[in-house]
């Protein structure tokens, strides 16, 4: 048998897939102990405790260099460095907006936390688990290293041996580093700002022995064009951590439906196969969810989840078999009151909000995952999602290593959130350039997002070329061919032109597939008032988004949605302009402050009208 994944099942219905990476999923439903808080921290600009000083990695290995371990085990007597409470730093954040020199600081900090920690049981496993650290983590307990990680905006955790914990004074050290790389993902050039630090919660996590390190219990995917059935089939796997003890059972029970299902326990991952009774759909109108249990005879789980079918059907996407119009918007997980990353319920909760009161149905969340907690929010609250990685313009698409590396994102993007409802579309990149290598790689992730979940549509968004704009614009990017939801980015009448052009110019796409514009928009700074022809004002985006409105009725009947560009205003180092950017993207229909812009009343008026032609 092909092995494609870590492990793979061959089951009565086909193969079932189930990740390489050993991330825990549901992890807030776990017995645990949070680690947020006050961290000290070292800021180590040239790595000293990393690197000797003929830049040689310290490690087990090369022992007698003893900075290292003194930054591991707090022998601070020694030299130079030491952890003192005065050097505090709050966890989960971002270090920039903690500290004023922080601000464009783009390097190592070692942050340190003691704990005590007793285990119920001599016979169950400890992790330490992390919501994200951007970008390279590598983290040791008790002078011990735990293992290493990549990747700024998705979860992950390491296992602690048994003889490393200790039930007083353990000491955790994390070395962040957030410095920029070519063959990293995303690579040297992005716009936005690139917060370092432990950006997300971390806990300490106690399970069982063998326990359920994941499981997914979605709907089948419809392909039938119709609505799902009274009593829908459920397709599904539980896996563990390891093989179970002979005679193991999974069950699975949803106590609202009086549902309870029993089955033997695979060799490492357990098919599920059944029918849901009279469920009740979730559905923006209805974010209806049931409490799931999953169990073994040593462990037991529980999620909140909804039950829902998406499919792109020819030209439309359906949403529990009916006709969806997606009245988006894009949104990074930035705080711009705050200046800050969004990592807390409270933030979730103001970007959701904000989209709300646009009247949207749907967000982009781009351009990487975000906190969980907002996917999880979407789901409450009946918000669609897209959730994307960052294979952000011009990453190397030449190397293998950095498709290994976005594979990874990929994977434990997916392993987190594909229980959540709301999540309708993996996107694997934006804004890629058009070459045959990059749409071997960009295909490469789009058939592994299918591996590892055939339950929602594949996308990534497109991008257009403005010195070829015509009157009719198609957008052919080879990549088409293998997504579910042909998306695309166009800036006509900001980087193109002036908005009047969108009196002319017409869209459209070779493909048989739903059209989605992924972004739009043009800078307006909040309180700049001037006319309509004077760019960086109000009155220009807002004349902007008429314009751009006005072209969006005309477009063919493949078209499904939009997701303009974007929610806040937000930090970018690559935007300089004295008097009306000083660092920020202003493309926000909210300013920096929460101010609503003038262009965010003709979005809204454009989907109060959408909302009552779909009756959606
Ligand atoms: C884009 C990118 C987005 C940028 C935006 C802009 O096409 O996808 O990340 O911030 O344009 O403002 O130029």
């Amino acid at each position: 048998m092909k092995k494609i994944f870590g492990v793979l099942v061959l089951s009565a219905w086909g193969l079932i897939a189930a990740g390489q990476v050993n991330l825990i999923s549901n992890i807030d439903a776990r017995k645990s102990l949070s680690l947020n808080g006050k961290w000290n921290y070292i800021v180590d600009p040239y790595e000293t405790g990393f690197y000797d000083y003929r830049y040689k990695e310290l490690n087990e290995k090369n022992p007698e260099a003893y900075w290292n371990t003194d930054i591991q085990a707090n022998r601070t007597e020694k030299k130079e460095h030491g952890y003192i409470d005065k050097y505090s730093i709050n966890v989960p954040g971002d270090w920039n907006h903690q500290q004023p020199e922080f601000t464009f600081y783009e390097g190592t900090i070692w942050y340190k936390k003691s704990f005590d920690y007793q285990k119920s049981d001599a016979g169950n496993k400890c992790y330490i688990y992390f919501g994200a650290v951007n970008y390279r983590a590598d983290v040791y307990l008790n002078g011990k290293k735990l293992g290493m990680h990549k990747g700024g905006f998705t979860p992950f955790n390491f296992e602690v041996p048994a003889a490393v914990l200790k039930d007083k004074g353990n000491f955790l050290v994390v070395k962040v580093d957030n410095k920029r790389h070519a063959d990293e993902v995303p690579t040297l050039n992005t716009d936005w700002w690139n917060y370092g630090g432990i950006t997300r919660d971390v806990k300490l996590v106690e399970v069982p022995g063998t326990f359920i390190q994941d499981f997914m219990v979605q709907l089948k995917k419809n392909t039938s064009g119709k609505a799902p059935d009274k009593s829908p089939e459920v397709e599904g796997w539980v896996k563990l951590n390891q093989a179970p003890a002979a005679g193991e059972t999974v069950t699975v029970e949803i106590p609202e439906l009086k549902f309870k299902k029993v089955v033997p326990a695979g060799a490492q991952v357990t098919a599920l196969n059944f029918k849901l009774p009279k469920v009740q759909l979730w559905s923006p109108a209805t974010p209806k969810l049931y409490t799931v249990t999953v169990s073994t005879k040593t462990d037991r789980t529980t999620d909140k989840i909804g039950f829902r079918t998406i499919e792109a059907h020819g030209i439309q996407v359906l949403l529990n078999g009916k006709p969806l119009f997606m009245r988006g918007i894009s949104i990074h997980g930035e705080i711009p009151q705050e200046v800050r990353r969004a990592y807390t319920q409270e933030d979730a909760a103001q970007l959701l909000r904000q989209s709300k009161e646009l009247n949207c149905n749907m967000v982009r969340l781009a351009h990487y995952p975000h906190d969980e907690k907002i996917t999880r929010l979407a789901d409450s609250l009946g918000m669609l999602v897209w959730s994307e990685i960052p294979v952000y313009w011009t990453i190397d698409f030449t190397s293998k290593e950095v498709l290994e590396k976005a594979k990874v994102q990929l994977e434990e993007m997916i392993t987190r959130d594909h229980n959540r409802a709301s999540v309708i579309i993996w996107s694997v990149g934006n804004e890629t350039p058009i070459s045959t290598t990059r749409t071997d790689f960009m295909h490469s992730l789009l058939t592994k997002a299918r591996e590892l979940d055939n339950t929602r549509m594949v996308s990534a968004a497109l991008e257009v070329n403005y010195s070829a704009l015509n009157d009719m614009n198609v957008i052919d990017d080879p990549l088409g061919e293998f997504v579910d939801l042909v998306a695309f980015n166009e800036y006509l009448g900001w980087y193109g032109g002036l908005p009047d052009k969108c009196r002319t110019t017409n869209w459209d796409t070779p493909y048989q597939k739903p059209l989605f514009i992924s972004e739009t928009g043009g800078d307006g700074k909040g309180g700049f008032h001037a006319d309509s022809l004077t760019r960086f004002s109000e009155e220009y985006m807002e004349w902007y988004y008429k314009e751009q409105v006005a072209m969006l009725k005309r477009m063919p009947a493949k078209y499904v949605g939009i997701s303009p560009w974007v929610l806040n205003d937000f930090r970018s180092p690559r935007r300089n302009n004295p008097l009306y950017q000083e660092g920020w993207n202003r493309k926000g229909l909210f300013d920096d402050k929460g101010n609503k812009k003038k262009a965010f009343y003709i979005l809204k008026a454009y989907y109060d009208q959408k909302q009552k032609e779909t009756k959606q």
